[in-house]
């Protein structure tokens, strides 16, 4: 297992968790862009969200409303951003699909 998110969401690399359960794992950003930044992440690996089939929906779905439950849970009433990355020009520097919460600040349109 070489991803280093499957290592992550296996505890066998230290983050900050915030949120977890039996197929997701949500952690603070290394590198945050915002006052608040957490990644979630699926503890199966997916490649990208363009890897992720008909099968997955109820994953993707999960991920989603997890995002929503953790900006509840921090306090973003007055708003937040989710984004995905997928492949080299969606901007993705880690080949795991992940689901970037943003929030904190107000945020800008449109993204770079
Ligand atoms: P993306 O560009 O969408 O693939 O986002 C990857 C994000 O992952 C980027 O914001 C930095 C973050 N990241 C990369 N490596 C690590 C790590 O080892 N730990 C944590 N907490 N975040 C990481």
């Amino acid at each position: 297992m070489s991803c280093i998110f499957c290592k992550i969401a296996a505890g066998e690399i230290p983050s900050t968790a915030v949120h977890e359960d039996a197929r997701i794992y949500a952690f603070a950003d290394v590198n945050p862009r915002a006052p608040v930044h957490i990644l979630i992440v699926p503890r199966e690996h997916i490649g990208s969200l363009s890897e992720a089939g008909a099968h997955h929906g109820d994953l993707l779905g999960h991920l989603l409303w997890t995002a929503a439950e953790i900006a509840r849970e921090k306090g973003l009433g007055k708003g937040y951003r989710v984004v995905i990355n997928s492949g080299p020009d969606g901007g993705q520097t880690v080949d795991h699909l992940h689901l970037h919460l943003f929030g904190g600040r107000q945020m800008t349109w449109p993204p770079g």
